[in-house]
């Protein structure tokens, strides 16, 4: 009732009585005062004037499986949403959820995270109340081969949600990062459990700096946030529910056809590494080449810096480009 609540006030300009909202729902006066009431201690300012109605003023920065809900427009992906004040990280929360529940499509979210994971180990920072730490859940009926491609998926969606949002053109530092101003502001994290032939679940976690006005010392040359870019304030659950959006649309897709192609095109022309020298370290090995882009199964093509002719794929690795944090 609460998720319909908000809908209903974001969507009106005008007061909305109390009688309609009991029709509209089917409840009783008291229990709409009792839902208006625990909207304002979340942070919504709600006015409200007898003989009038209910009036939604501003809603700060909140978020919350209501205010997620009411804006999520997919058809599977994010219907359900588990939302958290504190977890240790969304990927470890999603992975037991994905393990105890029948939960496709579920989302997880969290206002803070303890121990925010990136890849190999290291630590994603995650401030309190600002930023996006979520991660979805999927079962997709896809070679367990073909799974690294949705962190390309995911990392298309960020990017296509943020040119929306905040009309900033995001670049893709292959295969996870997303770049503004030659910084860092979001990573994608993508873990599963698999049997040979099988998917059990996939986690993309999606760690995207929001209103974080600073970052601690060690990240200041190399992170940055859509607030510190802009100087706007964006609505996080908005952001939450655009990025689902984008990656319903394409995972649907993916699902059938289980390539990148008609991804490719889009994906390549934000990556930051295309036609410029990278260094690889793979396998334990270091090297430096040219990145040309991605191939359908979502691999970096590359070329010797010597000899053009000589084309390789990386599948997965560090890449590193010159001048990007
Ligand atoms: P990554 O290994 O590519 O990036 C981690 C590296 O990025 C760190 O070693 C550090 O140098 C830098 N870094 C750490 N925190 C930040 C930050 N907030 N902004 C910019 N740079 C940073 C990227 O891993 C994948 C990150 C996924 C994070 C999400 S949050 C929701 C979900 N839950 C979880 O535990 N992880 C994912």
């Amino acid at each position: 009732m609460k998720t319909e609540i908000i809908k209903i006030l974001r969507n009106s300009d005008t007061y909305v009585s109390g009688q309609q909202l009991c029709n509209n729902l089917g409840v009783s006066r008291t229990a709409i005062w009792k839902v208006m009431n625990q909207l304002k201690e979340e942070g919504y300012e709600i006015e409200a004037v007898s003989n009038k109605g209910y009036r939604l003023i501003h809603s700060s920065d909140v978020i919350s499986e209501s205010e997620i809900l009411s804006r999520m427009q997919t058809n599977y992906i994010g219907k359900k949403v588990r939302f958290y004040d504190e977890v240790d990280s969304t990927n470890l929360v999603a992975k037991k959820i994905a393990e105890e529940e029948e939960s496709d499509g579920l989302l997880v979210v969290s206002e803070s995270q303890t121990k925010g994971k990136g890849r190999r180990g290291r630590e994603w920072s995650s401030d309190k109340g600002c930023d996006i730490f979520m991660s979805l859940i999927l079962k997709p009926k896809i070679n367990p081969m073909n799974a690294s491609m949705l962190t390309i998926l995911a990392a298309l969606a960020v990017s296509k949600s943020i040119a929306k949002i905040v009309e900033k053109d995001t670049y893709i530092k292959w295969p996870n990062d997303i770049i503004l101003n030659n910084k860092k502001v979001c990573g994608v994290l993508t873990e599963m459990s698999t049997e040979i032939d099988y998917i059990n679940h996939v986690v993309i976690g999606i760690g995207i700096n929001v209103n974080r006005t600073s970052f601690p010392n060690e990240l200041a040359s190399m992170a940055t946030s859509l607030y510190v870019e802009t100087e706007q304030k964006v609505q996080r659950a908005e952001l939450i529910a655009s990025v689902v959006k984008e990656f319903e649309e394409m995972y649907l897709v993916f699902l059938e056809i289980q390539t990148l192609q008609p991804f490719m095109k889009e994906y390549n022309d934000t990556l930051i590494n295309a036609k410029r020298q990278v260094k690889i370290i793979e396998y334990g090995k270091e090297y430096e080449a040219i990145a040309i882009g991605i191939n359908e199964k979502g691999e970096l093509m590359i070329h010797d810096i010597d000899h053009p002719d000589h084309v390789r794929t990386v599948l997965a690795g560090e890449v590193s480009v010159r001048g990007i944090y």
